[in-house]
């Protein structure tokens, strides 16, 4: 397909799906909760910078399950399936010529660190949604990390505008121990729903437990809930 009409796909179809959730977003609780717990002056969103139980940090500490894939940009590729009427597969180039969003996040990791003010670019999840355009009966994503690992996402969170698939921290390649070439992050959402090494997306009509969510955490994962386990 041309990219003047791939874009003009995206933008299209980026309204009606806002236009769809926009209503269920309004109704996420980082965004409706009138009484979250956490402290600080509020956020972006209105919630207190730092959620409950949270305590800040300048370092990264890295979390995985014992292996950092090794994924090269040129052999890395993204697969988007399931539930969608334009399934694709997209290389590295094809993920670049993508609409680009540099946005600066908290991200709070469950384990009880908070890292404030990190800069990233990359793709919104929402332009991937997109681009391959999810039926009426989705509800949810399966993300899929190169180490296997999975994590699912209801879609008002999930094609919230600080959702990113980034590739670029503080204006340098993403780092490996940290998901490069490609990871996800969800600010609004305790960290472990953003895969690193990201490689399938596969939207579902129902909602399907990710790695950590089947060994008890959270589906939802509320950090101004404090809502971390099932
Ligand atoms: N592919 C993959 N993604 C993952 C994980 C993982 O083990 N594998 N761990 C999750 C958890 S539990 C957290 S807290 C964050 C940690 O990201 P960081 O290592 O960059 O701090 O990544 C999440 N994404
Ligand atoms: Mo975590």
């Amino acid at each position: 397909m041309e990219e003047a009409d791939k874009l003009k796909r995206i933008v299209e179809a980026r309204m009606k799906l806002k236009s769809r959730f926009e209503e269920k977003m309004r109704l996420t609780p980082s965004v409706a909760d009138n009484k979250p717990k956490g402290s600080g002056n509020p956020n972006r969103h209105g919630m207190p910078v730092l959620p409950v139980g949270q305590t800040i940090t300048h370092k990264w500490p890295v979390l995985d399950l014992g292996i950092q894939p090794e994924i090269e940009k040129d052999e890395w590729q993204l697969i988007l399936d399931g539930a969608v009427e334009h399934p694709v597969t997209l290389n590295w180039e094809d993920f670049l010529a993508l609409p680009q969003t540099s946005d600066t996040s908290d991200f709070h990791c469950v384990t009880t660190w908070s890292k404030l003010n990190m800069n990233w670019v990359g793709v919104r999840l929402l332009d991937l949604a997109a681009l391959v355009q999810p039926k009426d009966t989705a509800t949810h994503i399966l993300c899929y990390g190169y180490d296997d690992y999975t994590t699912n996402v209801s879609l008002e969170e999930a094609l919230k505008p600080d959702v990113l698939l980034v590739h670029t921290f503080e204006g340098a390649p993403l780092p490996r121990e940290h998901g490069g070439p490609v990871r996800m992050i969800t600010p609004e959402l305790y960290a472990w729903k953003g895969a690193k090494w990201i490689h399938r997306i596969e939207f579902l009509t129902t909602n399907k437990l990710g790695f950590w969510e089947e060994r008890g955490y959270s589906n939802t994962a509320y950090p101004w809930r404090n809502d971390r386990y099932s």
